[in-house]
């Protein structure tokens, strides 16, 4: 079953698990304006505690942009303070992004600059269709990414190459982008519904519990020193013990038969 839900600046719906945030303002290439990210941090905390939800994918509608950024018509007249609230619009909202119980795809359809490029590095996992092209603009309409882009694409990157791209304001293709592991997958455009879809389905037979978990203690862990972070990954691998899940996974394999998990 499809269930739809129409937003101003976005579309959302929900098919076999899959639920599909795509940013919809396609005449602006989809850049991000403050009443956008608002609807963006309404949807996902329904989302968050929607059940029907087991993957969420984040696309761009039409075939040209994933997001091309934040909106320059809005930011042109801005001050700092207004600068420093889309900022903190954006910020929540990605930080939900991360914080999503659900694993979260972006399925990079187009250009994918600046807000965009900061947007889907919020995802878990990213899939380009070859035409994509990603970017960090900002230093070339005199402002530096407010979005993250200085923290999650160095992280992703490291800081040579995150720096080389800042700073030269330069687009990359999505097999660069491919390369230096800013991107998982890239695929033609046409195939790029197909591969999320794919991955998706991977994910979702696996044990709902431990996909949540995993999703959690790598990103807690990534932040911390390697010994804490150890001993965190196994306090929540314990944990996995203690679920119906673990219990029909193992049984399942002695068994020789596909799981039938709960999510207990
Ligand atoms: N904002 C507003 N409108 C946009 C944007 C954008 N980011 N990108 C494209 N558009 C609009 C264009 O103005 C145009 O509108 P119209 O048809 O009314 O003239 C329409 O979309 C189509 O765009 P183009 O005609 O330019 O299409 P092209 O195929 O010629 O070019 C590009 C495509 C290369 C993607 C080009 O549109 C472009 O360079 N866009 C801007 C990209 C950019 O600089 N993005 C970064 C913005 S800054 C940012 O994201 C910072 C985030 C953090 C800020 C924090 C501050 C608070």
């Amino acid at each position: 079953m499809l269930i739809m839900k129409e937003y101003q600046n976005l579309l959302f719906t929900v098919e076999d698990g899959i639920g599909t945030l795509t940013i919809n303002r396609p005449k602006s290439l989809n850049a991000l304006n403050s009443d956008t990210l608002a609807e963006i941090g309404e949807a996902l905390a329904e989302i968050k505690t929607d059940p029907t939800v087991k993957v969420l994918v984040i696309t761009g509608s039409g075939q040209k942009a994933f997001v091309a950024g934040a909106d320059i018509s809005q930011m042109v007249s801005m001050n700092s303070i207004e600068a420093a609230a889309l900022s903190e619009l954006a910020h929540n909202a990605f930080r939900t992004i991360e914080s999503l119980p659900q694993i979260t795809i972006a399925a990079v359809n187009g250009y994918c600059l600046g807000g965009g490029f900061e947007l889907a590095n919020s995802c878990d996992i990213r899939v380009a269709a070859t035409s994509a092209k990603f970017g960090q603009p900002e230093v070339g309409l005199g402002i530096v990414p407010g979005f993250g882009g200085t923290q999650r694409l160095t992280r992703l990157v490291g800081r040579g190459k995150a720096k080389e791209i800042i700073a030269t304001g330069s687009q990359i293709t999505a097999k660069e982008a491919h390369a230096i592991g800013a991107v998982e997958e890239v695929v033609e455009l046409d195939q790029l519904m197909d591969k999320v879809n794919e991955i998706a389905h991977k994910i979702m037979k696996n044990g709902p519990v431990a996909v949540r978990m995993a999703k959690y203690v790598i990103d807690q862990g990534a932040d911390l020193e390697l010994n804490t972070a150890i001993s965190f990954e196994t306090q929540m691998w314990a944990q996995t013990f203690a679920t119906k899940d673990q219990t029909e996974g193992m049984q399942a394999f002695l068994e020789k038969r596909h799981a039938k998990f709960t999510g207990e």
